[in-house]
């Protein structure tokens, strides 16, 4: 069922989520949207405007041009700390609190919503604020790294033919496979699924949701635009996180 932007949330929603102990909540760069965080394939700018997102996340990418893909997640890095959490990542942070147990998996790599307060977060693809070394994939010490800025990227102090890569999942790479089974494990004994900001293209997280589904669990997504996932959802709140989430916090 679509909900409109200006309709109020259905009984049958409210009730599912006040009656539900176990919440799980996926969460996609749409929910960074509203930050002012260019989705994945919002059209890239500048530099690399002519270069496949999907090509600069990956490890041949960076083993071919590392020096375009390090610079491309300098930007990004840049462009996150000049921005902010918005009123999606405060009220999960609110919801979180509101649950006997409260599983958010984030697909994002920004960091956003620790910093609104959300705490654990399983980060499927990392955290582009961390970096380690491209052989032994050890964390590297910021103060390393301005050691080493004349060089883009950095060597890494791990491995004579390391260098600094960001601490995020590219495209072909594993997800680390503890925090993949605590997702799975939090969407099959949940009694609700929320998913939030993401297109539903990307696994195997965009499976994560399919798993509550199958349990037959309620589901809620919440996205301006039908996702992969529309379809499965009992409800489609149609619009930007930053207003739906908000609501959902409010209505408990
Ligand atoms: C894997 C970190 C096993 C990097 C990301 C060939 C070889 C290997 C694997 C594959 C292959 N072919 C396909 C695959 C699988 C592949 C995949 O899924 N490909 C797809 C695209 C076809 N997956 C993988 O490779 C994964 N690993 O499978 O390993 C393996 C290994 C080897 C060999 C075989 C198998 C790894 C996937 C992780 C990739 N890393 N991020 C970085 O960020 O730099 S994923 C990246 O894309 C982001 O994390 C992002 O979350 C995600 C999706 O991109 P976006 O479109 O930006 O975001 P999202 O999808 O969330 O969409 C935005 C949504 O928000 C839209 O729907 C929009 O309508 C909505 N929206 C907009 N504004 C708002 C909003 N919603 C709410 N409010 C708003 N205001």
């Amino acid at each position: 069922m679509r909900i409109d932007r200006d309709q109020d949330l259905p009984e049958a929603l409210i009730a599912a989520l006040t009656s539900a102990d176990r919440v799980a909540v996926l969460t996609g760069a749409g929910v960074s949207a509203e930050s002012g965080v260019p989705t994945f394939r919002d059209a890239q700018t500048g530099l690399w405007a002519r270069h496949d997102p999907m090509t600069l996340a990956s490890p041949e990418g960076f083993s071919r041009q590392p020096d375009l893909v390090w610079d491309w997640y300098q930007h990004r890095r840049r462009l996150i700390a000049e921005t902010a959490p918005n009123a999606g990542h405060h009220a999960l942070a609110r919801l979180q609190k509101r649950f006997e147990q409260f599983t958010l998996i984030t697909q994002n790599v920004d960091g956003f919503h620790q910093l609104a307060g959300s705490e654990p977060v399983l980060e499927l693809h990392g955290n582009i604020q961390r970096t380690i070394c491209s052989q032994t994939r050890q964390l590297i010490a910021p103060d390393w790294l301005d050691q080493h800025s004349d060089q883009q990227p950095p060597p890494s102090p791990h491995h004579p033919e390391g260098l600094a890569r960001p601490d995020v999942v590219w495209f072909g790479e594993m997800l680390d496979p503890e925090t993949l089974d605590q997702a799975f494990a939090a969407a099959e004994h949940c009694d609700l699924m929320i998913v939030a900001g993401t297109s539903g293209l990307v696994h195997p997280a965009a499976g994560i949701p399919l798993l509550a589904v199958r349990a037959g669990k309620p589901m809620i997504d919440i996205n301006p635009d039908r996702s992969e996932l529309s379809g499965l959802a009992d409800w489609h709140l149609a619009g930007p996180s930053a207003h739906w989430l908000p609501k959902l916090a409010s209505s408990l």
